[in-house]
């Protein structure tokens, strides 16, 4: 490696520490703020049912969510084509059927694919589906040798064997570890997964991915209140949501949208922007995901738009350094779910992403749940550490740091199994 590319890597590595550093982590430098109330429109007026709700109440949270923090797709764009890459009933040992099935996208003379890796299994005739994006390509959630590796950009990680942005035979299975395949199969639930890189690569350039299919003559990034990579991701959640309408051996009304982290953040915006999805489970999305953007612990709206300018429309830089400002707070993100179930987690040494203010966030959350007659997070206080609140609105903070274990699956696979009907 060149000296350029080290010195890059250690300032790279180096501000995100400091950044880290910098942060506040201290409960009493929380700034006081007043939380809007999900129950309350704009205008002021109290919202008492559900009706008036959906009617009113969501539709004025989804628009500004949408305006202002993930930005508006800006337009419909069915699946072109569907192709069936490779397919086999004798997957996992035998007791589950894989089908890596290409979504292809045409629009203004470009085209655009995608892979979905699907493991269904095969004692259940129409199964109930966890779908969620990965970071590295789906070859590494599973040691499976069919796997397909993406051709895609991937972020450089000399451990995983990944170099000059080009995903290899040496990271497959390197993510075993985040995925427990064989617990969910056994378990009697499908997994489906997406590289996130084929739908948008995640870095700060408009040029590549699904964008440009959108691009109206020489435009050469969205608007301000278009479109950033987290709405660019859920989009392609929604659009594998298409094809799993069209295959039999799914139940399209059992999906569950699943992400960790930045993609926790597009679980939670997938399932409140299409209703479809039957729950979400959002495993430490922190900031801009189920965190209060309002307490500015650990990552801050000025920080995330910094570090990540290209995950947010651009109007929510509006909020940078300005929290105070924002009518909305995450927990209304999470309200936009219901009646549907949502699971927030957190882990213990995730300060980055904000344990307390995750957990709050599903707590006030609640209220909307509860116009529906669905049990929400009833108690103020956060749970202790491995000590789950599984109801229509579930949360647990686990011991260790910031990842997806497999204390987490069993948590998730018991919730669902329960939930999702
Ligand atoms: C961090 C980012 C977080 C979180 C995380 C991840 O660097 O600050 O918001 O999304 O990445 O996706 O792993």
């Amino acid at each position: 490696m060149n000296r350029l590319i080290l010195c890059l890597l250690f300032f790279a590595f180096v501000s995100t520490a400091s950044a880290q550093f910098d942060a506040n982590y201290d409960e009493s430098k929380v700034p006081e703020f007043k939380l809007p109330d999900p129950l309350k429109m704009f205008n002021g007026k109290k919202i008492r049912n559900s009706k008036k709700w959906e009617k009113n109440r969501c539709p004025e949270l989804l628009n500004f969510f949408t305006e202002n923090v993930y930005g508006e797709v800006p337009g419909e764009l069915a699946i072109s084509s569907v192709q069936i890459l490779e397919q086999s009933e004798n997957a996992l040992n035998g007791k589950a059927i894989r089908k890596q099935v290409d979504l292809v996208f045409k629009n203004h003379g470009k085209t655009l694919d995608f892979t979905v890796l699907i493991y269904l299994p095969k004692s259940v005739e129409k199964a109930p589906l966890f779908v969620g994006y990965n970071f590295y390509g789906n070859h590494t959630i599973t040691e499976d040798v069919e796997v397909i590796i993406s051709g895609s950009w991937a972020r450089n990680n000399p451990s995983f064997g990944i170099i000059n942005n080009q995903l290899t035979e040496q990271s497959r299975g390197v993510r075993t570890n985040r995925w427990c395949v064989d617990k969910i199969i056994d378990a009697g639930f499908g997994l489906a997964t997406i590289y996130y890189g084929e739908v948008d690569p995640d870095k700060d350039d408009f040029s590549d991915g699904i964008h440009p299919l959108f691009y109206i003559d020489d435009q050469q990034q969205p608007a301000a209140n278009e479109w950033g990579s987290i709405a660019a991701w859920s989009w392609g959640l929604s659009r594998a949501m298409d094809y799993f309408e069209r295959d039999n051996a799914i139940d399209e009304s059992k999906v569950v949208v699943f992400g960790h982290s930045r993609l926790g953040k597009t679980a939670l915006w997938a399932g409140a922007s299409d209703e479809r999805f039957a729950g979400v489970i959002s495993n430490e999305p922190g900031c801009g995901g189920a965190a209060l953007s309002k307490r500015r612990f650990g990552e801050t709206v000025w920080r995330i738009n910094n570090s990540f300018p290209h995950w947010f429309c651009k109007n929510f830089r509006n909020y940078s350094k300005n929290e105070e400002a924002l009518p909305v707070d995450q927990h209304e993100l999470i309200a936009l779910i219901a009646p549907r179930p949502v699971y927030i987690a957190s882990a213990e040494e995730d300060r980055w992403s904000d344990p307390k203010g995750e957990f709050l966030g599903a707590l006030y959350a609640t209220p909307v749940f509860e116009l529906y007659g669905k049990k929400g997070i009833e108690q103020t206080e956060m749970p202790g550490v491995n000590q789950p609140i599984q109801n229509t609105v579930a949360y647990h903070i686990r011991t260790g740091e910031h990842d997806v274990t497999e204390f987490d699956w069993e948590q998730y696979i018991k919730w669902a199994q329960k939930f999702i009907h």
